[in-house]
């Protein structure tokens, strides 16, 4: 196949100005008809795209077309000889029943609904399916009155009645033009979760949140957290809603987490359906920032959308971006930092240093599919943080607000954005365009020498980044680096900058290397540097140990004292050393009167398997295994009465809150417990007991889903009968409850045990296994691949890796969902960082993969460039 490249980029030679569908759903034969009216504002014969379509009438301008007056191909429909303005109406059958890719129109738990996001309008009709061809949209859906009581589509209903032979129909319009990909249509059964809000101009918006029946209650979270982002927006960014009905609905298979599709959202249902007893805090934190996302996504991708594809991060960096910013105002700065850099170490940096590397605004692909990754989403992110960092918060402000209102109603570019900011500053923005553009994390070096005699501490400061595939050098990015300085007791100094007495500054690095002197430096200075994480990089300093030690008791940055945490943690589990100071510190940081519950729950959680195999070469998974291991249960052992002390003292609320300051007691105590269990295996017996009781108790008495899922990563460490009895306990309570079995399945699949592998393949072939399901699916397969580094990589016993299991799982699910199948070529992406015989197992097992007789673009695509 033929790759996809920007500089090919031809704006379109056509407008569409009115787009009217008319569905008539049927599970095996939906007639879909469109009437497109055309205009010429190029060269070259029309061009529609369709895939798995079958043409049952063609007309142009009324008149049916003669079969020799257009061509069509599996994923094409070329008329050659057209008039400057036409209408084209086109008839065709899909089979929605059939479709199990899940994109275009398809059934799910007997509804109908769509995913069009990047490339699905055109599985549903013919159509120039590309972002840069906005229309306006009416849509006409039919359907049967029974079974499908809601027919749902964009923007405002303005018609509905009854149709022949029990049937009735809904007109929906939608007022702003919009590119195909945010077409949305849902039909079934549902139950609707409502409320309004009044907007910042006092108008009210009718919310209606649609989920499986018997299911509102779920949605009352959701709901809250809509409202709360709808009036973030209007006050942090100043976009009010523009429709007068805002619509979400949750269904059971999805490919996405969720879509954001003009007025009509369309959720994974676990990234919706939230109470007490079947969500964890973690899910309410995700339903909470992933309905934002969607919502904010309403000025950043919809208003504003995308010219092309290599576009995406314009949308989804700055709308992740906008959304971290909404879950910081709403749960804590410091703490959502800390997440938002875990995850983007977890899984944007491990990208960034493997095959699959691109940039954030790629320059060629075969599928945009598999362009839904971490580096266009959270790389993508970090590069607006930066500007905002750089600029300060009422520059971006003002330079948003020019990005809005210029572009609104159009398709735009990562330069358009970055000339807004040029706009509002005057200043040169075309640098921060190599973030954009070059793969690769960079690292940035710092030498600080401190001259006692002058009172001077100078910095050296040097980036470079890695080749990276078909990016052999780079140009130095602009590198905002938030510093202060402490005292080794940890108090903080303050120091002369430019002229000026200061205690933190944000110097911009825009050179391959400089140097910088901060005067006025009382004592020898501990220096903090990348405070709050202001720029994506890898940071290198050279420092004494009691440096780091005194950032970690005492930081004023809030990130940099885990981060300091992390990074002495993990020079403990792969290079050894004493634990005894880093549990003085830590029990310090516990005992701290002064600290967020929260904070503390992140400080004490050791770095990944996973994330420390990003600083091994060559990857041993084994030794990561082991370490980390005996670092956690000397910790552990040592701290116990401590960590004792501490969960004792801890209460579970007599009534669950999801709030953030519920969540982060009980993200504590369940800290407390994790560790504490941790030291099970190297326990005497009487220790033993009292651990696997308190594990035990910890479930019997949890009163949420949180806490049980805790209670239950607990007894792993005890496994025999504790762990199976509460797993069969489980199971027969929430049977019927999918998103909680789901858990049930993941957890399992997770567990870092050397029977793990076994029950992967039981539980496989378990009746509720499906993975025609991408949630059950995921919960199995993705976690062995992703969150179970010691059973994939079979530390346990030679030749039992987990790599086989995945390759069979990639290759049965590619047949019917390539988009899903794909996601998983990555964990055996990185083979050549492993050490002998990882290295050697992975790579056969993307031999095998490449041998299949039959793979999708999407598989193919990602695993030729993680063998090249
Ligand atoms: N646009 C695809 C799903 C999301 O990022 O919101
Ligand atoms: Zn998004």
């Amino acid at each position: 196949a033929r790759p996809i490249r920007l500089t090919d980029y031809k704006a379109p030679a056509y407008r569409v100005s009115a787009t009217d569908l008319t569905f008539r759903l049927d599970p095996t034969a939906t007639r879909v008809t469109a009437r497109l009216r055309f205009e010429r504002i190029g060269d070259g014969p029309l061009v529609l795209l369709g895939e798995r379509l079958k043409l049952i009438t063609i007309k142009l301008d009324g008149a049916d077309l003669a079969p020799d007056a257009y061509e069509i191909t599996a994923e094409t429909l070329t008329i050659h000889d057209v008039p400057a303005q036409f209408v084209l109406e086109t008839e065709v059958e899909i089979n929605p029943q059939d479709n199990k890719t899940l994109e275009g129109l398809y059934m799910s738990s007997g509804r109908y609904c769509t995913q069009c996001e990047a490339e699905g309008f055109r599985k549903i009709t013919y159509f120039p399916d590309r972002p840069d061809v906005l229309s306006k949209y009416t849509v006409r859906v039919e359907a049967p009155k029974a079974g499908f009581p809601h027919l749902l589509s964009n923007g405002n209903l303005i018609e509905q009645g009854d149709a022949e032979a029990d049937r009735h129909y809904a007109v929906w319009e939608d007022p702003f033009n919009k590119p195909s990909y945010l077409f949305a249509l849902v039909a079934g059964e549902l139950d609707v979760y409502e409320d309004t809000l009044t907007t910042m101009s006092g108008r009210t918006v009718d919310l209606k949140i649609y989920v499986d029946t018997g299911m509102s209650a779920r949605a009352a979270y959701a709901m809250d957290a809509l409202k709360r982002s709808m009036t973030w927006d209007e006050q942090a960014y100043g976009r009010e809603y523009d429709l007068d009905l805002f619509m979400i609905v949750a269904v059971r298979d999805f490919n996405f987490g969720a879509m954001e599709n003009k007025g009509l959202n369309i959720f994974n249902a676990s990234l919706l359906l939230a109470d007490p007893t079947t969500a964890t805090d973690a899910d309410y934190e995700r339903i909470e920032s992933v309905v934002a996302h969607e919502y904010f996504h309403n000025w950043s991708g919809n208003r504003v959308t995308c010219r092309d594809w290599f576009q995406l991060c314009l949308k989804e960096g700055l709308t992740v971006y906008r959304d971290q910013g909404f879950s910081a105002d709403e749960r804590g700065h410091a703490v959502q930092r800390i997440k938002d850099v875990k995850a983007l170490r977890a899984r944007q940096f491990p990208e960034d240093a493997g095959p699959l590397a691109h940039p954030v605004r790629p320059s060629s692909y075969l599928k945009i599919d598999n362009f839904y990754t971490a580096t266009i989403y959270e790389k993508g992110a970090e590069i607006v943080g930066m500007l905002k960092t750089v600029v300060g918060p009422k520059v971006y402000r003002a330079a948003l607000d020019h990005y809005f209102t210029t572009h609104d109603g159009t398709a735009a570019t990562l330069e358009d954005f970055l000339k807004s900011f040029e706009a509002v500053t005057g200043d040169d923005f075309s640098q921060w365009l190599n973030w954009y553009t070059q793969a690769g994390t960079p690292r940035l070096k710092v030498t600080p020498s401190y001259d006692a005699v002058a009172k001077t501490l100078t910095l050296n400061l040097a980036q470079s980044t890695a080749p990276t595939p078909s990016q052999p050098t780079k140009a130095p990015v602009p590198i905002p680096v938030r510093l202060g300085i402490l005292s080794e007791d940890g108090i903080p100094q303050s120091f002369g900058f430019e002229g000026h007495s200061q205690t933190e500054i944000t110097y911009v690095l825009s050179e391959a290397s400089t140097a910088i002197t901060l005067t006025d430096v009382a004592d020898a200075p501990v220096l903090s540097a990348l405070r709050h994480f202001s720029a994506p990089v890898i940071l290198e300093i050279e420092e004494p140990q009691s440096h780091a030690y005194a950032r970690f008791r005492g930081d004023m940055d809030p990130f940099n004292r885990w981060e300091t945490a992390q990074r002495l943690a993990r020079d403990l589990i792969l290079s050894g050393g004493d634990p005894a100071p880093y549990a003085d510190a830590l029990k310090a940081t516990l005992l701290d009167g002064a600290l967020e519950p929260a904070f503390k729950a992140l400080i004490m959680a050791l770095p990944t398997e996973q994330g420390l195999a990003q600083d091994m070469t060559p990857v041993d998974p084994a030794a990561i295994h082991t370490h980390r291991k005996a670092v956690k249960a000397a910790l552990s052992a040592t701290l116990y009465p401590t960590l004792r002390d501490l969960y004792d003292a801890i209460q579970p609320a007599v009534t669950f809150s999801p709030d953030a300051q519920s969540a982060g007691g009980r993200a504590l105590r369940n800290a407390l417990l994790d560790l504490m269990m941790a030291g099970y295996g190297t326990a005497d017996e009487t220790r033993q007991s009292e651990l696997s009781a308190l594990a035990s108790a910890h479930y019997a008495r949890a009163d949420n889903m949180t806490d049980m899922i805790a209670a239950l990563s607990a007894l792993m460490s005890v496994h025999g009968e504790p762990y199976e009895a509460a797993l069969d306990g489980f199971y027969a309570r929430f049977k019927h409850e999918p998103l909680v079995i789901d858990k049930w399945f993941a957890l399992q699949a997770a567990c870092p045990h050397p029977e793990t592998l076994s029950r992967i393949d039981r539980l496989s072939r378990h009746a509720d296994f499906d993975p025609k399901v991408p949630n059950r699916w995921r919960a199995l397969v993705q976690n062995l691949a992703s969150n179970n580094p010691s059973v994939f990589h079979g530390v346990f016993a030679p030749d039992s890796y987990g790599y086989g299991f995945v390759v069979d799982q990639i290759l049965t699910v590619d047949e019917f969902n390539p988009m899903t199948a794909a996601r998983l070529v990555e964990s055996l992406s990185g083979y050549k960082r492993y050490a002998s015989p990882y290295r050697e197992a992975m790579k056969a097992a993307l031999e095998t993969i490449m041998a299949a007789p039959k793979l999708s673009k999407n598989v193919a695509e990602l695993t030729a460039k993680a063998l090249d």
